[in-house]
């Protein structure tokens, strides 16, 4: 049987006294590759052996400057509580393996930047919320809780006071409880998004529901108590000369991402930055604003602010501020990716 081409189908010549049939072309082969007349003919081949001409480029591969498909943006605390309060009314941990709230700026609804995934979480008090671990890191911030607040990480009971920042790394048994008499609130930054793009995801829930709390920590390197770390900003302001001081936690804390306090005094604000690594803000202490390329966003304590990779960016603070900095700096410094940009003064 031999087979012609016809406008991207095969008449077959079937032997006399048969009825010719047209079948769907699959492959061409590589004779009828290399014969092509025309590129137009060429592109119609190539379609169903899943290759395109690099040369034609009908959608661009490459470009001089990151493409930002991500903005700036900040969330209230006010609100979010407000919707948390409503929610502990509506549903309980038995049925929400988390109650919490993701913050969401994508434009396909989840992430809260390219990489981190940031979400308010309340527990009631009394109530637990189910042990399990993922391949995602995550870390959390206490905004407002009351001792008996904690978390259970691999078996070592954390207290959560505001202002701490608690660790729950890749693959590490997580659960929270409160003990107190007051709803605990708190604000949780993942690296969901990052490992959604990588495909590396794997969940479990707990075998016990609850993982039994073995010790109970006087000190651990995956909790940073507030006391400990307006200790170590007080050091640094007597060294930072005037200029805003920052303190890192960690180092960096996580495989993905790495942690920072930066305090502004009253009327201090941030040296202009422009840099390749996504930042998730959250607002331990005071009020400001944060200046991103012609927006101004204005927050205060609780508030969540996003400053998406190469956004230049100021932070200022008229009465005084505490915030919480978290970035995929590791993740770009690892892969080469990390970049200081020009910034204009
Ligand atoms: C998660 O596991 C927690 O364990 C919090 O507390 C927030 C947001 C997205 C995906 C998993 C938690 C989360 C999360």
């Amino acid at each position: 049987m031999r087979a012609a081409s016809a406008g991207g189908r095969f008449r077959c010549y079937c032997p006399a006294g048969t009825t010719p049939t047209v079948i769907r072309m699959t492959s061409p082969t590589p004779q009828q590759l290399a014969t092509s007349g025309s590129l137009d003919e060429l592109y119609r081949q190539l379609a169903p052996i899943r290759m395109g001409a690099g040369w034609a480029k009908p959608t661009p591969s490459l470009w001089p400057e990151p493409k930002k498909t991500f903005k700036p943006a900040v969330w209230s605390y006010a609100q979010a509580k407000g919707a948390l309060d409503a929610a502990g009314r509506l549903i309980n941990t038995e049925l929400a393996e988390r109650r919490n709230l993701i913050l969401q700026n994508a434009p396909d609804g989840y992430a809260t930047s390219r990489t981190i995934v940031a979400a308010y979480q309340m527990i009631m008090p009394g109530e637990k919320a189910r042990s399990h671990r993922h391949t995602p890191n995550a870390l959390r911030l206490i905004v407002d809780a009351e001792p008996g607040a904690y978390t259970v990480v691999n078996g070592e009971r954390l207290s959560m006071l505001p202002g701490d920042v608690v660790l729950t790394p890749n693959w590490c048994w997580h659960g929270h409880g409160n003990d107190s008499r007051a709803c605990a609130y708190w604000l949780d930054v993942l690296d969901v998004p990052l490992v959604q793009l990588l495909e590396p995801m794997f969940f479990e829930p707990h075998p016990e529901e609850f993982e039994k709390e073995i010790t109970v920590a006087n000190s651990s390197p995956m909790h940073f108590p507030w006391a400990e770390t307006q200790r170590r900003l007080a050091e640094a302001r007597a060294r930072a000369n005037g200029a805003p001081a920052e303190i890192s936690l960690g180092d960096p804390a996580l495989d993905t991402m790495a942690l920072s306090m930066i305090e502004l005094q009253a009327g201090q604000q941030t040296a202009p930055r422009k840099v390749m690594s996504n930042a998730v803000f959250g607002v331990v202490q005071g009020s400001g604003t944060t200046a991103s390329e012609g927006e101004t966003l204005k927050w205060s304590r609780g508030d969540v602010i996003v400053v998406p990779a190469w956004h230049e960016h100021v932070h200022k603070s008229d009465g005084g501020a505490v915030l919480f900095r978290v970035t995929d700096e590791p993740v770009m410094r690892k892969l080469g990716f990390l970049r200081e940009g020009a910034v204009a003064h």
